[in-house]
């Protein structure tokens, strides 16, 4: 039995609006929406319901729909990029895709007519948007290096699909877990380095090797619970302090969801976050109750912390595990795909790969099983000018979310101004490191400033009585071993008089010297 409330709280008007109907009852409905258009459709479906199918209005560009998939561990094949980039080509200039920040995509200039169709498409290469927006979980991360790394602790993407196909009954949609009262991220890492930001989720497995020094070590994960970015509050998740073999991570999942769904806190909904319940009952009371549900009693966490390497990017050419292979990790700027590039991205990977295409929570993208014999051809591709293997320091860490050309919570544009201010500053400095610099258009940080070296979040600011788009800069985010958030050091900084500013941070903080024509004309 679902409580949609205790007692005791008033219901949000988002409540109230998933008791009157669940999100998950527009799939039987989209036929119809498609016939009558969305001009024609109840507000609440159109704004809110089509979510739970991954469907998205998008109030900046009416009519041009969204689509939100959800690929586990980020992985997918040939097949299904070129499904992908068949539904955008069909929108022209309107259409193109966006991979995400939860190594996702994203695809733009949808009509809603056409939706039942790229629905059964989507259907016939195993691909589903179930569940991927509103209060579900959302797509969960796993190591994009799983399987191919030979360092990593354990491969992820069993765990990730099992768990998936858990919660959403197999991509068809699961009524079980339709209606938490926030959405709620999962991350497993099994590779040295923590390379899905574990600590911003809601829940996440680390891996631990259980046992003393002359014991054989047993391999498993601690778990951490309750991370969470939103406009009223960040936290780093806390130890839950329990340890899990990998067999048993999907029912600990299962078990935690059920309870962030039952007692989840569903009043406020800017207080409605797993964290916010954990304060209420506090790491004991939350621990017990996942113990009763899970069954038998739990195990304490393994005090050492396993994820002992600096965060990797991925980009460039690594040998794989298997010998005599390699995965190539090819810089997106800012995650933005046209038709083309799906389909250059999807054949490359065919020529010289397995068909297999993964992607990162950079927005970047991974090809593996690229034998060494084939690597001298692949070299030569022209497309890798576009999406470099060996891009500039700046340019190969940079995210963006969306911003204000397709998000209406949107404070500032992000993604083309994020990328011209990336390429002046390159031209401006030597850099001997990357740096990670991470723009979100609003406090919402979707683009996970928090985590990065330099953080920018979007803003209003006044300047000679005008209103301007601005940022405040975060900085000191860490990620990989001791990964810990990033603060607020700068506010209210009009992005007009930004670049100055960062080509100091960047002089000042991360050794980046000006260039010799650069310094002639300062
Ligand atoms: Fe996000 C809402 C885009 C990752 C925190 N996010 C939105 C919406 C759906 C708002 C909307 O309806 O317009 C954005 C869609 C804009 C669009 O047209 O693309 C949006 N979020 C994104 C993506 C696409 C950013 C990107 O460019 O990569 C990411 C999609 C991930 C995915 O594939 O599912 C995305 N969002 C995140 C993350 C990062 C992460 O998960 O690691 C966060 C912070 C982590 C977290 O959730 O704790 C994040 N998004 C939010 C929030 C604040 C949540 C809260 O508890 O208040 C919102 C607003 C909300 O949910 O009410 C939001
Ligand atoms: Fe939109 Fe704000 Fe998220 Fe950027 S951070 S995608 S502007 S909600």
């Amino acid at each position: 039995m679902i409580e949609t409330a205790t007692t005791t709280e008033k219901l949000n008007k988002f409540e109230k609006f998933k008791a009157e109907k669940d999100g998950l009852a527009v799939k039987n409905e989209i036929e119809n929406f498609a016939q009558i258009g969305w001009e024609a459709m109840d507000e609440n479906d159109l704004n809110h319901r089509l979510k739970w199918l991954g469907v998205f209005f998008r109030p900046v560009t009416p009519g041009k729909f969204m689509m939100r998939m959800r690929l586990p561990n980020g992985i997918l094949n040939s097949n299904q990029m070129s499904a992908f980039a068949e539904v955008v080509q069909r929108y022209g200039e309107n259409g193109s895709a966006d991979i995400t920040t939860r190594q996702n995509i994203q695809l733009r200039g949808i009509n809603l007519a056409d939706i039942p169709d790229i629905f059964n498409k989507f259907h016939k290469v195993g691909l589903t948007t179930i569940q991927s927006g509103m209060d579900n979980v959302r797509n969960i991360t796993g190591d994009p290096v799983a399987g191919l790394d030979a360092d990593e602790f354990y491969d992820t993407r069993e765990l990730v699909q099992q768990i998936q196909d858990m919660l959403t009954n197999n991509g068809e949609g699961n009524p079980e877990f339709s209606n938490l009262p926030r959405k709620f991220n999962i991350a497993i890492t099994g590779g040295r380095d923590n390379s899905v930001h574990a600590e911003i989720n809601d829940l996440a497995f680390i891996p631990a090797f259980w046992g003393n020094e002359d014991q054989v070590p047993i391999f498993g994960f601690n778990v951490i619970v309750g991370g969470l970015f939103s406009a009223k509050r960040c936290e780093a998740a806390i130890p839950l302090n329990v340890w899990v073999l990998p067999a048993q991570v999907v029912l600990l999942s299962k078990v935690i969801v059920e309870i962030f769904r039952d007692h989840g806190l569903r009043a406020n909904r800017l207080k409605a976050r797993l964290m916010w319940l954990l304060d209420e009952w506090g790491i004991e009371k939350f621990r017990a109750e996942v113990e009763k549900r899970f069954g038998q009693s739990l195990l304490p966490a393994v005090d050492k912390d396993q994820i002992d390497w600096e965060k990797r990017d991925h980009v460039g050419i690594y040998k794989q595990k298997q010998s005599g292979f390699n995965y190539a990790g090819l810089n997106i700027p800012v995650g933005r795909l046209s038709a083309d590039d799906m389909f250059e991205i999807a054949r490359l990977s065919e020529v010289y790969g397995s068909g297999e295409i993964r992607f990162t929570v950079e927005q970047n993208i991974i090809i593996p099983n690229i034998p060494d014999s084939s690597l001298t051809a692949f070299f030569t591709e022209s497309v890798l000018e576009k999406f470099s293997v060996n891009p500039g320091l700046l340019m190969r860490s940079l995210v963006s979310c969306t911003g204000a050309q397709f998000c209406n919570f949107a404070l500032i544009e992000t993604k083309n101004r994020a990328l011209s201010m990336i390429k002046s500053l390159e031209s401006e400095l030597t850099l001997s490191r990357p740096v990670r610099i991470h723009w979100t258009g609003c406090p919402n940080s979707c683009g996970q400033p928090q985590v990065a070296d330099i953080g920018l979040m979007g803003t209003k600011v006044r300047k000679n009585g005008k209103m301007l788009e601005g940022v405040d800069i975060y900085m000191g985010g860490t990620v990989g071993k001791d990964a810990h958030l990033g603060t607020c050091v700068q506010k209210s900084i009009p992005c007009e008089e930004l670049q100055p500013i960062l080509r100091d941070l960047l002089i000042q903080n991360f050794g980046a010297k000006l260039k010799e024509e650069a310094l002639i004309s300062h």
